[in-house]
């Protein structure tokens, strides 16, 4: 199968290092949605990224869906927690991660798509707000409870989290000052030593297996 789309990504990233850690094989494809859009077109019509070109050519999109197939193929490996009060509360830091960097996500596209002086400044108080609000959550979660990392405890919580404070820093780091989160700091610091997350590191590279 062939993963198509940037490590610049958080999207693309955490199915790069989620495909690894659950030991299955992929090749990487570093095109972008914006400067390759005619390319990317020709694998899917509606260039997003994330997109999974599966071995018989179905195409699928949404880093979450194609975490679920990831799963389904790398049974009885698995990212999430098999107890549905562990589940819970996986599920519910995967929802806080996701909220936090696709608000991110939309602070970046505000200033690098929009032209400047169409910038809607309500808009992006509120954006910058609600991730605020959800890292702000994910910072207590980590204060109060234990999210394991390394192999093979890493999970699917851990990578999101960690993989959206990464791009968070990389990207936009005076919306969200590293200094009001330094559980987060150190978690995203110890994530990115892992060898998953430096073979898929943020940015242009293109993911390379190890063996
Ligand atoms: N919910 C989607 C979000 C994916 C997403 O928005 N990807 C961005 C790149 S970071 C993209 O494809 N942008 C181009 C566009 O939406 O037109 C996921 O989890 O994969």
């Amino acid at each position: 199968m062939k993963l198509i789309g940037m490590l610049d990504s958080p999207y693309v990233r955490r199915v790069a290092i989620s495909l690894q850690l659950l030991g299955l094989k992929f090749e990487h494809q570093s095109l972008s949605v914006f400067r390759t859009f005619d390319q990317f077109s020709q694998i899917n019509p509606v260039v997003k990224a994330p997109t999974l070109v599966c071995d018989d050519g179905t195409v699928l999109m949404d880093s979450t869906l194609i975490l679920e197939y990831a799963e389904a193929l790398a049974r009885p490996r698995t990212l999430l927690p098999t107890g549905i009060a562990e589940l819970q509360r996986d599920l519910h830091i995967i929802g806080l991660a996701l909220a936090a960097v696709e608000k991110c996500v939309q602070i970046v596209y505000e200033h690098g798509v929009r032209p400047p002086e169409k910038l809607h400044e309500p808009w992006l108080l509120r954006v910058t707000g609600q991730a605020l609000a959800a890292y702000s959550e994910l910072e207590r979660e980590l204060s109060t409870g234990k999210l394991p990392l390394g192999s093979p405890g890493t999970s699917q919580a851990g990578v999101t989290v960690a993989v959206a404070w990464h791009f968070t820093q990389q990207m936009i780091p005076k919306e969200i000052p590293a200094e009001r989160f330094p559980q987060l700091v150190a978690y995203s610091s110890a994530a990115e030593s892992l060898p998953q997350f430096r073979a898929a590191p943020h940015g242009d590279a293109t993911y390379q297996s190890a063996v």
